[in-house]
């Protein structure tokens, strides 16, 4: 299997991120995640590693926001001319507004902290020097994935890292700042029908926002329930698409502790949507944080369970571009995201 990694993602390791109560935290989504996978990929047969292509900027702004990239791409810099303290203090080694638009009203100002609480909206997306550069690549390997499918490949990997999924056009958040599989997805529909299957723990709300409007891509998340997880405002089973995309959005919300059983159930309702949608290509972004023992999930998915959904994914029978999205028990990581890819090499 063709495997789209790029080295560029381990200058992107803010110092912490703030969990609630204010507590500044080691930051999950770090560069060990690559390697655990990268350890357990390479002892197979299969793992194909290869430099993704630079695709340029434009299947990126078909997605996102010129200026919401502009920002991305000078955050760092303006936050070091800011303040002399940054480039000497190390716990201001992150870029983090400590204000938030609500977007009912909110238009970005020229300030930084006018756009970062414009852009940002959560306290995990941090912005350090590396962070633009490493995104850029992150969805270069997502393109990379998708464009091996077009070229005859039946499934591709984008170990992609920053994460994707909860970036809308113009947000980051959750450990994500692009949002690979919708500029993935986005670039395939050109070339044939396209889905996207979000597996990770989390509610693909990036995607679902980028998509909602649209009846040419299908997208359906599997998560915990936003009743008690996060990203807490979207994703819940009501929200179904709206104008010509009403019906083309489905959301699969799960309660605490979901193991393989009740797991395996909503995926079967999802795979019958996409066969029922008939795509020519299928984007799936894959967290492993379902599983029993993530430190950020309150599921009970096992390391069997992760073989099964790779397998009845599989089943489909479809090209398909798999894209690294989270997942944060490191230890177990590598096993998890092999075990899945097993069922399509
Ligand atoms: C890509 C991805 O998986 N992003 C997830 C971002 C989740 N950030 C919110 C973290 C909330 C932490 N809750 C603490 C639970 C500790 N038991
Ligand atoms: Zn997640």
């Amino acid at each position: 299997m063709k495997i789209f990694y790029s080295e560029s993602h381990r200058s992107h390791y803010p110092p912490f991120e703030v969990f609630d109560g204010g507590i500044r935290v080691p930051y999950f989504e770090n560069p060990d995640r690559m390697d655990q996978i990268l350890t357990a990929l390479k002892r197979t047969q299969w793992a194909d590693f290869i430099q993704p292509n630079d695709f340029g900027l434009d299947p990126i702004l078909a997605i996102h926001d010129r200026d919401y990239i502009n920002f991305l791409a000078s955050c760092w810099d303006e936050w070091l001319a800011s303040d002399p303290e940054v480039a000497t203090a190390p716990e201001k080694h992150a870029f983090l507004p400590a204000t938030f638009a609500l977007r009912r009203k909110a238009r970005p100002t020229t300030s930084l902290r006018g756009r970062g609480g414009y852009y940002i909206m959560d306290l995990s997306a941090c912005i350090v020097e590396g962070t633009y550069q490493a995104a850029l690549a992150s969805a270069n390997c997502a393109l990379s994935a998708a464009s091996a499918l077009v070229n005859g490949e039946r499934s591709a990997f984008g170990l992609c890292r920053p994460p994707g999924h909860h970036a809308g056009k113009d947000y980051a958040g959750g450990y994500c700042f692009i949002n690979n599989a919708a500029v993935a997805a986005n670039w395939l529909s050109k070339k044939g029908k396209t889905a996207i299957l979000d597996v990770d723990y989390h509610a693909g709300n990036g995607t679902q926002d980028i998509f909602y409007e649209r009846g040419d891509v299908l997208t359906i998340s599997i998560h915990g329930d936003p009743d008690f997880e996060y990203p807490h405002y979207i994703g819940f089973a009501e929200e179904i698409g709206a104008g010509a995309g009403l019906g083309f959005h489905r959301n699969f919300p799960l309660p605490k502790d979901t193991g393989d059983e009740a797991y395996l159930s909503a995926l079967e309702e999802a795979l019958q949507m996409i066969r029922a949608f008939a795509p020519d290509y299928l984007v799936v972004s894959l967290g492993a944080d379902a599983f029993d023992g993530d430190p950020l999930g309150m599921f009970r998915v096992t390391r069997n369970g992760f073989h099964e959904i790779g397998n009845r994914i599989a089943g489909l029978n479809l090209p398909t571009a798999i894209i690294m999205e989270g997942g944060y028990a490191n230890e177990a990581l590598g096993h998890n995201i092999q075990t899945l890819l097993e069922n399509f090499k």
